[in-house]
């Protein structure tokens, strides 16, 4: 059975038009970088940010037959011992999607280049700093291909000091721009679930989930559409299941609580 992932409605779907169906469901699902792109639905993106590659190798590999809705995030530190040619090969081996964060924060004329490097090297999204303008995010969507995402806010504490006076603005920024997506943290779920009404033709990916000291499901529950988490899944002893019980955990918090009150808090993230 071949998979794709369907651009109209964002679903992996068969050849023949068939729904998608859990477990195995990445086995033999074409790898086409132009097809697979992220779409606006609930999903778990894994954090890659491990320096060991043969670790990173082997996830990717049991992430081809985990149950659930997962991206992978290639992080600087992991891309830094194994260079570009990770992306594609982590894509092939475990059939999902990749973002390439390289957090890109550069002149319009350099992260485009940045951009297309990681595109070519088989990312299907790029993250790129909100701060640094509009003509930068317009020089990376302007390459055509593949998702970009903007960060406009962040986790840490020290995120208080300037980027989160102006992350109203750069919303709109953003989106006059029309990236692809946001990055928006869990670690304030009133926070996210504002910027979330002000947002309505990107998808949202929120980090800071475990590690920093949000709940699985916050984000989910408060507007976003993937859970971003690192270290909860890849230092656990068993990162696969890790993932899938995240997932499963942040599905059921989504479900259970649509309909409920969401008890709203602090937390002070990010290290
Ligand atoms: O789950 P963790 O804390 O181990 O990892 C969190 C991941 O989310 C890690 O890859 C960070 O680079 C990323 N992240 C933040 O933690 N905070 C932010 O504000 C933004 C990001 C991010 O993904 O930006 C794209």
């Amino acid at each position: 059975m071949m998979y794709c992932w369907s651009h109209a409605g964002g679903e992996l779907r068969d050849r023949r038009g068939g729904e998608s169906r859990r477990g195995r469901r990445n086995e033999g699902r074409e790898i086409n970088h132009i097809e697979m792109r992220m779409r606006r639905k609930k999903g778990l993106i894994v954090a890659f940010d491990m320096e060991d590659v043969d670790s990173a190798l082997s996830l990717a590999r049991e992430m081809r037959n985990a149950d659930g809705e997962f991206v992978i995030k290639i992080g600087r530190p992991l891309e830094m011992q194994a260079g570009v040619k990770i992306m594609a090969k982590i894509k092939e081996i475990s059939g999902l999607p990749v973002i390439y964060d390289g957090k890109i924060a550069d002149i319009p004329y350099i992260s485009r280049r940045i951009a297309e490097n990681a595109f070519d090297a088989g990312a299907d999204a790029v993250i790129v700093h909100a701060f640094v303008g509009s003509d930068v995010l317009r020089a990376v969507k302007e390459t055509g291909k593949g998702d970009v995402i903007a960060v406009v806010d962040m986790t840490h504490e020290g995120s208080n000091e300037f980027l989160r006076r102006v992350s109203s603005e750069m919303i709109s920024a953003v989106l006059d721009v029309g990236v692809d997506g946001v990055v928006i943290p869990a670690t304030d779920p009133q926070r996210l679930r504002h910027f979330a009404s002000m947002i309505d033709n990107a998808y949202i990916i929120s980090p800071g989930i475990k590690t920093q000291g949000a709940s699985v499901g916050d984000a989910i529950l408060n507007g976003a559409d993937y859970e971003i988490v690192g270290r909860a899944i890849y230092t656990a002893e068993n990162p696969k299941e890790a993932a899938e019980t995240i997932y499963e955990e942040m599905i059921r918090r989504w479900r259970s609580g649509r309909n409920g009150r969401i008890g709203y808090r602090w937390i002070t993230g990010g290290d």
